[in-house]
């Protein structure tokens, strides 16, 4: 080797090296340190010296991801060790019941479990000889995968040379290849634009993409990877637990995913399972349950495995989030701002962990683009928290004659003429305040927890209210008595009683508050809030002009009529003074906190059921103390403030020596600050 060419090969290697921990830093930690750009004049470097000494280029330099020429076919490739699948449990009880089996064939009173999340994507092996990626497979039938090594090269977060040099000579790495939400979304685009059909789903994008033939292809398909196992580990070292296999594939420059838990019985794995189901939504990638396995490798071995599948290992499956059932009728109802929403009364079917009766139908254009008759099969989908909605129709189960809907002219409540807004999506109900049900629903809005925060008021006794005639506005909530409401269908003396407190107590409240629950069209939660902020008082937003709100951060020209218009109109002008004549009233300027008091600055607590207020009345009344109002007791919080049932957060605040206050107490410290 000259000179030269011997120099050449320690910058490669050094250069290689860099790379190599950067892609361990952006892949793995997620926490790069260097800017995309510097990065890519690395890989320019490296890429420019491997074309001058060409006899340099390995297989596992950062250039060489993408190469090789389109295959005819995958060779098929036997596992050396096979890949079992996961047993599945939909129940609580199978859950437990795995737990005591585990139990019993290990002969411990108590197991230690990982718990991970369960990717639906598809299982790859990965193989590495002395730390260089050889070899890359599909799961098969288990025993035997196709040979995908070319595709797999080309996923960027795979390293094709192990970091460091602790790796054992041979390691076949476990785990699940899989396509985020947000390039799945990407991805089909771009196929429409070709006049290619989209993928069903991410799973089928990533199987779709790992089959194809060309690695080229394969290369430019968003698909990432994380590991979950370990099927040969050759070598010393090898690791006794599932948490300590993770962490050393983790070292290896492999990703784990960051949400792997260590629980420390099955009651912590449940735990875990309810933690992650509401996460879900919010990952970015699509998870279909989560896995527990038993942690320790001794006590695996002990357990084995029957019919292919380990019987240390258990997948907890969500419910699933798509079921098939038929449409009873198509209901409109009005809301709030008199928009019309078509809903799909359905026969009632158990999705995504409840029974769903009711989904919805959007609005004009999601009917005819679904064409959804009464009578129609249809998929219905429940995914986290949102609406049930209807996905599609079973065409092929349509009975004859079943008939087009047809959207209504007039509002089905009040008879008013329906106008399409907003570019035509939404069809809205004119009839403003002489429809019943905008009068109910800004009356249930105003209540609702965000705005007044009126416990006790749900939206039967709203609309029993509206229906007897008894009030026609927010403000005749608090000219009720007694009387009439211990009168009322299922209520009582005490529920009359309640309620009232409830009302007096709302009367105080933040103009934030206030004026989101005037339901001014376009004003949502943070509007209100920077409109209160900006203006301080009432008085001043309802004297500013257009120009004036549009000053306000993200008011634009639409939002700063809408605000205008709302405080032209005498019957609002009278609704806001009549309120304020039963005495509602808040504190101005709510974005400007206290420089001193009591809890000017402090970090506090609240835990258990409070007496006068509720939870979100405490926050709103500490935080415009100057409080920040936190969800969990650490070292740096000042007060927990107490009520009745407070649990393991007392506890805690005890044992950090933390100030705990009363309800009474907290008031009486807050009014010594308002004086
Ligand atoms: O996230 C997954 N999909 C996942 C799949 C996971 N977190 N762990 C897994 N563990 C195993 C065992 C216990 C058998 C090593 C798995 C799978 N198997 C698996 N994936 C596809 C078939 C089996």
């Amino acid at each position: 080797m000259s000179n030269q060419q011997a120099q050449a090969a320690e910058k490669i290697g050094e250069l290689r090296t860099e790379i190599g921990e950067h892609n361990y830093r952006y892949h793995v930690l997620d926490a790069p340190v260097i800017s995309d750009s510097r990065y890519d004049t690395l890989l320019r470097r490296l890429e420019a010296l491997e074309r001058e000494f060409p006899q340099l280029v390995t297989p596992d330099s950062p250039t060489q991801r993408v190469g090789g020429t389109p295959l005819d076919r995958f060779d098929t490739v036997g596992h050396h060790v096979p890949m079992l699948s996961l047993n599945n449990a939909f129940a609580q009880n199978e859950v437990y019941e795995f737990d005591r089996r585990s139990r019993e064939a290990t002969g411990h009173e108590a197991l230690t479990y990982v718990a991970e999340p369960k990717l639906d994507g598809l299982a790859v092996s990965l193989l590495y000889e002395r730390g260089r990626l050889v070899r890359a497979a599909t799961r098969g039938d288990g025993r035997q995968g196709e040979d995908v090594t070319l595709n797999v090269r080309s996923i960027r977060s795979i390293p094709l040379q192990l970091r460091g040099l602790n790796w054992p000579v041979l390691l076949e790495v476990r785990g699940e290849v899989y396509m985020p939400l947000a390039g799945f979304k990407m991805l089909n685009q771009a196929q429409l634009a070709r006049d290619e059909k989209p993928y069903v789903n991410p799973r089928n994008a990533a199987a779709g993409s790992l089959r194809q033939l060309d690695p080229r292809i394969c290369a430019d398909r968003p698909l990432e990877y994380f590991c979950y196992g370990v099927g040969l580990w050759e070598g010393d070292g090898e690791p006794g637990t599932q948490m300590d296999t993770l962490r050393a594939l983790r070292n290896f420059g492999l990703r784990v995913n960051p949400l792997v838990h260590q629980a420390d019985d099955i009651s912590q794995c449940l735990d875990y399972y309810h933690r992650i189901q509401v996460q879900r939504d919010k990952l970015g990638y699509e998870i279909d349950g989560v896995v527990y396995k038993v942690n320790d490798r001794e006590d695996q071995q002990v357990m084995g495995a029957v019919a292919r599948a380990p019987r240390w290992a258990l997948a907890h499956k969500f419910p699933a989030q798509e079921e098939i059932t038929s449409v009873r009728a198509i209901e409109i109802q009005v809301g709030r701002t008199g928009a019309l929403t078509p809903v799909a009364r359905l026969e009632p079917v158990f999705v995504g962990g409840v029974t769903v009766a009711n989904a919805t139908l959007h609005n004009r254009l999601e009917i005819e683009r679904l064409d959804v008759r009464v009578g129609d099969t249809v998929v219905v989908r429940r995914a986290g928290d949102v609406i049930p909605e209807v996905v599609s129709v079973v065409r092929e189960k349509r009975r004859r004659g079943a008939r087009r809907f047809r959207f209504p002219d007039q509002c089905p409540v009040c008879g008013s003429d329906v106008t399409a807004d907003d570019g035509g999506v939404i069809e809205r109900c004119r009839g403003g305040l002489y429809c019943l049900s905008q009068v109910k629903e800004s009356i249930k809005h105003f209540v609702s927890r965000r705005a007044l925060d009126i416990e006790g008021l749900g939206a039967k006794l709203v609309e029993q209210l509206v229906d007897s005639g008894r009030i026609a506005t927010v403000a005749d909530l608090f000219s009720l008595s007694h009387d009439e409401l211990a009168a009322l269908e299922r209520m009582g003396d005490k529920s009359a009683e309640n309620l009232l407190a409830a009302l007096k107590t709302s009367r105080r409240t933040t103009l934030a508050r206030f004026l989101f629950g005037l339901g001014i069209p376009q004003v949502g939660e943070a509007t209100a809030q920077e409109l209160a902020g900006f203006f301080g008082t009432l008085e001043a937003l309802t004297g500013a002009s257009v120009t004036q709100l549009e000053a306000v951060p993200d008011v634009g020209p639409v939002v700063a009529s809408a605000i205008r218009h709302f405080f032209d109109q005498d019957h609002n002008r009278e609704v806001i003074d009549a309120l304020r004549a039963h005495g509602v009233v808040w504190s101005n300027t709510s974005s400007a906190k206290p420089a001193s008091g009591a809890f000017a600055g402090k970090t506090v607590v609240i835990t258990g059921t409070l007496t006068t207020m509720s939870r979100d009345q405490a926050r709103a009344w500490l935080t415009q103390r100057g409080a920040k109002v936190t969800g969990s007791v650490s070292a740096r919080t000042d007060f927990l403030v107490t009520g009745a049932e407070a649990g393991s957060k007392y506890d805690k605040a005890i044992a950090l020596g933390i100030s705990v206050l009363d309800e009474g107490q907290m008031q009486a410290m807050g009014e010594s600050q308002d004086e």
